[in-house]
């Protein structure tokens, strides 16, 4: 059958993986060519000194799909596959390990989400419906897990650490992939550019042959490329927002208190105080404390830098005043209607109207003020 639909590339990381290319190479060409997908393998090897790149090379007489790039400089995991994404051709970019962990068989069907069901990108999941780890430890799977839930902020996909798995290269176009965590899904689901996610279970296999690269600077690794993830613009919105509105509830005492000391009689207003002042202070205040949220919530909570600001400003401050209207009326109905004046009553009150205007203002934010 004559190969046709959008070219495959498979970017395969290597060191020291000589005895499972034999294995590897043979099988998913087989694989690929039954299911008539054009393709080719890229293993993108660090100079294994056990051969790998010369084992590689061999096996590619009878398999011209595939070709081994020996690496010498920035080594390393990640920077392998971002080495792959610049040298791969095909239409379709899927990186699996060496080790045969990956179950070859989901190949064709990471390929067929995305040619033919509309995905931008296909991940091999273990923790989807379906999905799982054979022989693993449970302390591992616990790792693993709880690693995996430090993520689930930050992406749509619940297996963000697989190292299996396809995109259209356009979701990484321009977008700014550091080389340096070795959790390269992560780092596309936080910084790339797509629509639909969809994951295939699969059943991850531990290695037979070979032995791990992993030690343990991985977890210190893992930690220090998430908070970098964390602070990136966009990422876990619903985290950045609180952060933000938090400075700016200190942002806004900062400035009511500075008012008053300057221009009032210190703090609190005595009693007899002119009310008029504490409105216009307040309102200052408030401006000031809004428009600070804005700044950061555009360029940082949802990066929304590509559309204009003028329009943003004007619908971001009149979310935050309906917020403050709603806030006003409802802190009234509860003390002055509903009568929660006592110790715990009026805090719990005010708990609840606090977390419900945080919510208008995350919805009206996120849906109205900074739509893309
Ligand atoms: N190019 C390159 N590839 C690497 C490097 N470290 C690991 N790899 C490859 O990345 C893939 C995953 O590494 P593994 O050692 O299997 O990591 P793991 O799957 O978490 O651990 P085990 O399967 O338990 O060994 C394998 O194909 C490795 O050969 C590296 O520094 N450079
Ligand atoms: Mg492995």
């Amino acid at each position: 059958m004559v190969a046709d639909g959008p070219m495959l590339s498979v970017i395969v990381p290597t060191y020291n993986e000589r005895g499972n290319m034999g294995l590897l190479i043979p099988r998913l060409s087989s694989i690929l060519e039954s299911e008539s997908i054009p393709y080719e393998i890229l293993v993108m090897d660090d100079d294994s000194p056990d051969g790998t790149c010369e084992e590689v090379r061999r096996l590619s007489v009878q398999y011209p799909g595939a070709r081994c790039i020996r690496r010498t400089r920035d080594r390393g995991l990640s920077a392998a596959v971002m080495e792959g994404y610049r040298e791969a051709r095909g239409d379709i970019h899927l990186v699996m390990d060496a080790d045969l962990s990956h179950p070859i068989e989901v190949v064709p069907e990471l390929y067929r989400a995305i040619a033919h069901d509309g995905a931008d990108v296909a991940v091999g999941s273990r923790h989807t419906r379906g999905g799982g780890i054979e022989d693993w430890p449970f302390k591992r799977k616990v790792i693993s897990w709880g690693a995996s839930m430090l993520a689930r902020p930050l992406t749509p996909c619940s297996d963000p650490m697989s190292g299996f798995f396809a995109i259209r290269p356009s979701v990484i176009e321009g977008a700014p992939l550091r080389a340096k965590g070795y959790k390269i899904l992560l780092e596309v689901l936080v910084k790339g550019r797509y629509n639909r996610v969809v994951e295939v279970p699969i059943t991850f296999k531990d290695r037979e042959i070979g032995e791990s690269k992993l030690g343990s600077d991985v977890i210190v690794n893992y930690v220090q490329h998430l908070m970098w993830l964390y602070l990136h613009p966009g990422s876990a919105p619903p985290i950045k927002f609180l952060a933000v509105g938090g400075s700016g509830i200190l942002v806004d005492l900062g400035i009511l208190t500075g008012l008053f000391l300057l221009l009032g009689d210190g703090f609190i207003p005595l009693p007899g105080y002119d009310l008029k002042y504490v409105f216009i202070f307040q309102a200052i205040s408030f401006a000031y404390a809004t428009t600070w949220n804005f700044v950061w919530n555009r360029h940082w909570t949802f990066d929304a830098r590509s559309v204009r600001p003028s329009g943003q400003y004007v619908k971001f401050f009149t979310v935050a005043t309906i917020a403050l209207i709603v806030r006003t009326v409802l802190v009234h109905v509860a003390v002055n209607i509903m009568g929660f004046e006592g110790m715990p009553e009026y805090q719990i009150a005010l708990l609840m109207v606090i977390v419900l205007v945080t919510i208008i203002n995350y919805l009206g934010s996120r849906l109205w003020a900074f739509k893309k």
